[in-house]
């Protein structure tokens, strides 16, 4: 999947030195001239810190993403729902594997980020340490999350480095997939009895505030924003994005005849952008901060599948062992 093998070994590579101007300079003209950044080349300490962090980030989001989806594996409403939920929840399993993957070519061991993530330390996307109530929180998350997913991940497809942008092009067709998905589900509640019409405007009314905070805080309060995108790491601030979010979903919820939560959402006509009113920070800190409706539960599901998972992975090194010994015994008889 990676090019590494094809990327000659810089020689300074390693030698991460951020206060190297000469390395520094070349490194921020290969960035500007929409060159890729690949695992051998030298990079900036800091570089590599902030794409060790943000792809590790949005791994554990994907990993434990599948939690809330996965509460209705076994009460969907129909055998067809429920291939298409499993189909969408083992594509986010994919995509924490293939993100695990561009972050080690950092430098950083999945191990260590496993770690980092049941001990309570990483970040993983606010969004899912919320209850799912309802069958409709599944249309609702695929139509907005995965929308806000989308929105966010199209520009990392240009990414300065290379094994992240990669990997973000089969992320985003399959994320499409889920968006269509979770909004089909939208469309047949919404269009269905007034009951089935209600639950899907409950769903909406939780969804929609932790989805616009995915896109991080405002500009003005993002640490990592502008240097990230003078490293091209990021194309667009987070607010950029949020604002082509609710320009492109306001339309969508108006068409399903949905109300979304927010009073003071209205439309300019002078730039054309449908202005959100005030977003609820302090609920967006107490969650980073793992004081979320479900951020104890979502962190001791993971903790207790890695731990009652050890005796597969023990098992399967202990095969995988055995299959390379025999292997070898083989090879010394003949
Ligand atoms: N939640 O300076 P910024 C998905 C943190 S995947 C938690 O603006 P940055 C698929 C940030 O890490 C969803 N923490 O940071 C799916 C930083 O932390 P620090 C995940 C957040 O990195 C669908 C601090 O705040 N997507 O949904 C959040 O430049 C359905 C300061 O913020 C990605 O991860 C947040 N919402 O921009 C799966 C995409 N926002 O350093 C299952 C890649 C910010 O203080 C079901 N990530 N923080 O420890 C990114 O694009 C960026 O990392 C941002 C944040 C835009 C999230």
């Amino acid at each position: 999947m990676y090019t590494q093998a094809l990327n000659e070994k810089d020689p300074n590579a390693g030698k991460d030195k951020a206060e190297d101007p000469v390395l520094e300079a070349r490194f921020q003209a290969r960035v500007d001239e929409e060159m890729r950044i690949e695992p051998n080349d030298w990079m900036p300490a800091a570089y590599r810190r902030t794409l060790q962090r943000q792809i590790a980030q949005h791994a554990h989001s994907e990993v434990i993403g599948m939690q809330p989806e996965g509460n209705w594996l076994t009460r969907s409403p129909s055998l067809k729902r429920k291939a298409i939920l499993l189909a969408k929840i083992q594509d986010e399993a994919g995509h924490g594997l293939y993100l695990y993957s561009a972050a080690e070519t950092l430098g950083i061991s999945r191990e260590e980020m496993e770690s980092q993530l049941l001990s309570g330390k990483a970040r993983y996307s606010s969004i899912f340490n919320y209850p799912t109530l309802n069958w409709a929180d599944m249309g609702a998350i695929g139509w907005l999350v995965d929308g806000a997913a989308i929105m966010n991940q199209i520009p990392l497809c240009r990414c300065s480095y290379g094994p992240y942008a990669r990997a973000m092009v089969r992320v985003c067709k399959e994320e499409s997939f889920h968006q269509r998905q979770g909004y089909d589900i939208m469309m047949q509640m919404a269009k269905g009895t007034p009951e089935q019409k209600a639950m899907a405007q409950d769903a909406l009314n939780r969804t929609w505030w932790p989805s616009i905070m995915m896109f991080g805080p405002h500009d003005s309060d993002s640490s990592h924003s502008e240097q990230s995108m003078a490293w091209k790491i990021k194309r667009f601030s987070n607010d950029d994005l949020r604002q082509r979010f609710i320009n492109a979903t306001v339309p969508q919820a108006e068409y399903l005849g949905l109300t979304i939560p927010d009073p003071d959402l209205k439309f300019n006509e002078e730039t054309g952008n449908w202005e959100s009113g005030p977003i609820d920070w302090d609920e967006f800190k107490r969650v980073l901060a793992g004081n979320g409706p479900c951020n104890h539960q979502r962190l001791s599901t993971r903790q207790k599948a890695v731990a009652e998972g050890e005796w597969v992975r023990d098992a399967a090194a202990a095969h995988a062992a055995k299959v390379a010994a025999r292997a070898a015994n083989k090879e010394e008889a003949a």
